[in-house]
Order: structure tokens, then C-alpha cells, then sequence
């Protein structure tokens, strides 16, 4: 037996020590925890058919723990260690987000589980975004943001040693693993101690809202946690019901009977007391929110091509003089587009699907006949079925309402739009893996156990 705790399990105890932390350091997010377990339960009382789906997929007992978080990171080294105290937990950096073309001066990766196994013990992950110092015009600021950033150190002592242990043994046991967890939390938790001046905080407001929240602090707090609802239409309706101002609109695309996607929503940033540096000066920030998400099918590149296309549309209509009755309605009739029957998106390649046995007899005797395996065929007899591959990704640029609303403000900056995922993985040290081929990865493995499956019973 190994003496090590499975990474799977750190990962589990660190969501929950986060969860914990952010309760207490925003009540107003416990109360949203309540809702989301309530509203829930209610879902499952009326959908006995979703409840015996989550039960099979063993998902029922963790329904409405989080499932993800997001932090902000100021340089390139504080990512590259950040990479390695997330593999101590099993995680692993997917995907390239430039948010840039939201005009917010960061791009991004999700450090998240995956392989299926790891994803269904717990499929915590946490959206880092490393901010583009580059992208502040003036160069007196940039060069004080970087030199302020330099002095800080975001990690605690210990947490670097039990990396460093971890990764030169192999693994941590379970006293250590749970002092890296208590260690590791430090590094997200709120700081009321600014680490700069009033006024340098308003330069650095003034240059983008984001560029403060990352510049002003000793730490990268975490930003929000979100937890699974659902039926995320009844949490946001919910909402401002138990107190919560709610964001106007739902995220990503509409209610649909097979969701696909991400579709999300949040109560607005809260205006928390500050202090700074130099004369002690009393001021207010605007970070910290909670968030609530619903996921859907992993769409193929095909899908979604389709879905950024349809949201650009929704988008070039504009909003002007509109009420959120009308983006819902006008969201609806341009999605129309968009399949919503698990056949179609499956013979038109838009999602992913897991393969499985329905019939199990059927398939033992297709494979007796001694035909030859031939998947099309025993899905089109219903013998196998077609299970969507939930999205386990962000989609931070079609909800860019979620990161702008959250900044307090209104402002919109623009930046010339550039993707460099170069220089960020160069920063990470590391290359980010593609989405994309992880669920195209995962349907094959279901198409391979039914095909050994099969041949298997041929003889
Ligand atoms: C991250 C925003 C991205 C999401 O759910 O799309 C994100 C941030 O505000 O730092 O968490
Ligand atoms: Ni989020």
C-alpha cells in the first residue's frame, strides 16, 4: 500500500477548507450556498428521472458542493509555483483564455482534474488568471506595479517545502497533506492591509479596476467560488427573494432541455473596507462575489463554432432600451438554431457523447452473430446509448458580464486584442493542454471499452 494520500483526496480537502474560509469571509456567500442546496433538492423532488441519472453517475451526495473558483495572479513566477502546488491536488492546467478581447488586461488557464476518475471524486478546479502588465499604457505605472509585485510573496514557507517534498517523494501523507492544505489556503484568504497607498491604489484603479485588485494586495484572494445548481433559471429568481442582488442576466446560452455548455450567474461584488499603507488611510475595494453555474454536453469544435456564432448574433442586436425579458426572448429565437435533441446533436457531431450498453442482451447477441463491431449500427438499434460528456471548461469571453459586472464600474477598456499564449505558457512553464482533445480523448476510451467489450463476447 502506498503511504501516500491519492492527490484526488488533497484535492477534496482543499475545496472544502476553501469553501469553509470564504463562508466566513462572505457571509452573504453562505446564504447562497443555502439556496442553491434548496433550490436542488426541490429539482430532484419534482424530477424523480434526474435524480435516478445522478444517482447512477454516483453524483448524487455532491451536488451542490463548488466546483470551481478564481484567483489573479501579478507575475510570472507566482504562476509557474502556483502550477506546482495545483499538481500536488491533481491539477492540471487546461485551456488558454485571452481576455483581452473583454477588455480585461489578463489571460487565463483552469487548473483543474483530468481524467474521469478524478473529475468524479471531485472536480474542483480554479480559473488563474496572470495579468498583462504589458497592457498598462503608462510606463511609470507598469514599472511601479511590477517593482510592487516583485517584493510580495504569495506562498507560505511551509506550503513551498510540502511542494517540494511532494514532488521529490512522490506524494504526501496524510499529516502532511493535511497541513498543505491548511498552508495552501493562506495564499487565497483576504487581506484588509493593503500593500500600497491610497493614491497609488487610485492610479492603479485608474488604469483598470483589475490592474488594482491584483497590485494592491499581498495575496491573490480568491475571487468567488461557485456551486452546481440545478436549475440555475429558479437560483436567479431565487436570489433577490433571500437578499442577493442578483446580476441581471443569466450567462452563456438559454434554457434549453438538454443543456449544453455553461450557463452562469452571480451576486454582485461586495464594497469591502480597506486599509492602506503610508497614512493608514481608510478606502473600499470591490472584488469578492459568489457565483452559481449549471453545466451541459462538452460541444466538439463544430458546436462550437455554431455557438459562438449564434451568441455574436444575440450580441449584434444590441441592447439598447432592452429589458431582460427581451435577451431572454431574443437568446431563445436565435438559439433556436441550435439542436435541442440529443440524436440530432449527436449524428450532426456537435457534442461529445460516452458510449454505454443500454441492452445488454441485445448487445451479447449482436456479438454472437459474429458481425463485425460497428457502433453506428447498435446506437442506431438503441443496443448502445449516447451519454452527453459534461463541459468541464470556462467560457470567461461570451460571460465577459461575469467578469465585468464584478469590477464594480461601468467602464469598458479595449485593448488591441491579442491572444500570447506563448508567453503565457512560457510564464506557466509548461504547455496548457487543449480541451478539446481531453473530451474527444474520453469519448474514444468509452468507444474502446464497448468495442473489447464486444469482441470479448464474440468468442
Ligand atoms: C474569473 C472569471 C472567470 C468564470 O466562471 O467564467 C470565471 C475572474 O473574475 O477572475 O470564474
Ligand atoms: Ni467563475
Amino acid at each position: 500500500m502506498s503511504p501516500f494520500v491519492n492527490s484526488d483526496q488533497i484535492r477534496d480537502l482543499f475545496s472544502q477548507s476553501m469553501s469553509a474560509m470564504y463562508r466566513q469571509e462572505v457571509p452573504q456567500y453562505g446564504t447562497l450556498l443555502e439556496l442553491v442546496a434548496d433550490v436542488n433538492r426541490a429539482t430532484l423532488e419534482q424530477n424523480p428521472e434526474l435524480r435516478q441519472q445522478l444517482q447512477d453517475a454516483g453524483e448524487l451526495n455532491r451536488i451542490d458542493v463548488e466546483r470551481h473558483g478564481a484567483i489573479r495572479l501579478g507575475t510570472a513566477e507566482e504562476l509557474a509555483t502556483m502550477r506546482r502546488v495545483f499538481r500536488v491536488m491533481g491539477m492540471h492546467p487546461v485551456g488558454y483564455y485571452d481576455l483581452s478581447v473583454a477588455g480585461v488586461p489578463v489571460h487565463a488557464t483552469a487548473f483543474r482534474p483530468v481524467s474521469d476518475e478524478a473529475l468524479r471524486i471531485n472536480p474542483f478546479r480554479v480559473f488563474t488568471s496572470l495579468l498583462r502588465l504589458e497592457l498598462i499604457a503608462d510606463p511609470a505605472l507598469r514599472a511601479q506595479a511590477r517593482e510592487i509585485l516583485a517584493q510580495r510573496r504569495i506562498f507560505t514557507p511551509r506550503a513551498l517545502e510540502l511542494t517540494l517534498q511532494c514532488e521529490t517523494a512522490g506524494g504526501l501523507d496524510a499529516r502532511q497533506a493535511a497541513e498543505f492544505v491548511r498552508e495552501a489556503t493562506q495564499t487565497f484568504r483576504w487581506h484588509g492591509e493593503a500593500t500600497v497607498s491610497h493614491d497609488t491604489h487610485r492610479q492603479l484603479l485608474a488604469a483598470h479596476r483589475l490592474v488594482a485588485d491584483v497590485v494592491s494586495f499581498k495575496g491573490p484572494h480568491i475571487n468567488h467560488l461557485t456551486p452546481r445548481t440545478l436549475d440555475i433559471d429558479a437560483a436567479q429568481a431565487e436570489m433577490p427573494r433571500r437578499g442577493v442582488a442578483a446580476k441581471d442576466v443569466v450567462e452563456g446560452p438559454p434554457r434549453r432541455r438538454h443543456p449544453i455548455l455553461l450557463r452562469q450567474t452571480s451576486f454582485k461584488a461586495l464594497e469591502e473596507a480597506i486599509v492602506f499603507t503610508g497614512d493608514g488611510a481608510a478606502g473600499a475595494h470591490t472584488a469578492r462575489f459568489g457565483e452559481i453555474e449549471q453545466r451541459g454536453a462538452a460541444l466538439t469544435g463544430a458546436g462550437r463554432a455554431l455557438y459562438d456564432r449564434l451568441l455574436g448574433q444575440v450580441r449584434s442586436m444590441g441592447n439598447a432600451g432592452s429589458t431582460t425579458d427581451d435577451y431572454e426572448a431574443r437568446l431563445a429565437a436565435v438559439f433556436a438554431e441550435f439542436p435541442d435533441d440529443l440524436d440530432a446533436m449527436h449524428a450532426q457531431q456537435l457534442a461529445f457523447f460516452r458510449y454505454a450498453v443500454q441492452d445488454q442482451a441485445a448487445f451479447a447477441q449482436a456479438a454472437a452473430s459474429d458481425a463485425d463491431f460497428d457502433l453506428a449500427a447498435l446506437h442506431a438499434q438503441g443496443i448502445v446509448e449516447a451519454r452527453p460528456i459534461i463541459y468541464e471548461d470556462f467560457l470567461p469571453v461570451s460571460a465577459a458580464g461575469i467578469f465585468q459586472s464584478n469590477l464594480g464600474g461601468s467602464e469598458q477598456k479595449s485593448y488591441a486584442a491579442n491572444a500570447a499564449k506563448e508567453l503565457f505558457e512560457a510564464a506557466l512553464q509548461e504547455r496548457v493542454a487543449d480541451e478539446i482533445a481531453l473530451y474527444a480523448q474520453s469519448q474514444q476510451a468509452s468507444v474502446d471499452a464497448l468495442k473489447r467489450a464486444y469482441l470479448a463476447l464474440m468468442r
